[in-house]
């Protein structure tokens, strides 16, 4: 879960109220978290991982834009993105058009958002526009109350439950899913392969087409190595 949103909406207010404890720095200092802070808890039995990053801004300063091209990095990686905002500050539009600029990259692929409307409590009336705003869910929240923090744990794990493979991994990326998919049905050639006495030369073409699958995620394809490793533990020739 990256949470992410401009500097000095609340990110870090946020990750701590979740995590109930004190794990990231807040202030009132714009660009505050320039590292990306994170923690793992256990919600309804599914487990967790939340990133604070570094708020989304143009910066001057070095170190902090290092931390800009981090957060842009755990967007990509992320399953679910919270993105926070100052309720009291942006509006519907501005946080629309934030929305449309962070989707750019991400083009094609699914996009697990759902908004966190933060520092609700110095609201008098919830702002206009998020009410018939059906495109992503909305929480309005007090990070620095903890007002509202179960409402996010409530809907992350209702959206794991609807999302979860059997094996409970979310794939919300589609080209790790079509990776994933065709690594899959590689390994049961190749089982099937096994169980019927094929050659292993033949296996060699099915295990190079696995293994290139899954390079597709991880972004190592060391097919020669493995293989060594493969068919030392099987005692089968090459
Ligand atoms: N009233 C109110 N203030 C809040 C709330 N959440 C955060 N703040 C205040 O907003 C300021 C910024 O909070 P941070 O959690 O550091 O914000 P951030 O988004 O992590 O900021 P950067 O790390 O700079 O990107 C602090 O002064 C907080 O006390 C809230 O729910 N209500
Ligand atoms: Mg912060």
């Amino acid at each position: 879960m990256a949470i992410i949103g401009k500097p000095n909406v609340g990110k870090s207010t946020l990750l701590n109220a979740i995590l109930n404890e004190e794990k990231a720095i807040v202030s009132e200092i714009p660009g505050t978290t320039r590292d990306a802070i994170e923690d793992t808890i256990v919600i309804g039995g599914y487990s967790f991982r939340f990133i604070d990053t570094a708020g989304l801004r143009a910066s001057e300063d070095v170190i902090e834009t290092i931390g800009i091209e981090r957060t842009w990095e755990k967007i990509g990686e992320a399953s679910i993105i919270l993105y926070v905002f100052d309720a009291t500050e942006q509006s519907f539009e501005d946080v629309t058009i934030a929305i449309s600029e962070l989707k750019k990259p991400n083009e094609g692929n699914p996009f697990n958002l759902v908004l966190i409307g933060n520092k609700a409590d110095k609201l008098k009336k919830l702002p206009k526009g998020f009410k018939e705003f059906v495109e992503y869910e909305t929480i309005f929240v007090s990070g620095k109350r903890k007002e509202n923090i179960h409402l996010i744990a409530e809907h992350l794990v209702e959206v794991v439950r609807k999302s979860k493979t059997s094996d409970g991994t979310i794939v919300s990326n589609t080209r790790h899913y079509d990776s994933l998919k065709h690594a899959h049905e590689s390994i049961v050639t190749i089982r099937q392969g096994l169980q019927d006495g094929v050659s292993p030369d033949l296996l060699t073409v099915d295990i190079h087409r696995a293994l290139y699958h899954l390079g597709e995620i991880t972004g190592v394809i060391t097919t020669d190595e493995i293989l060594g490793a493969i068919f030392s533990r099987f005692c089968v020739g090459k």
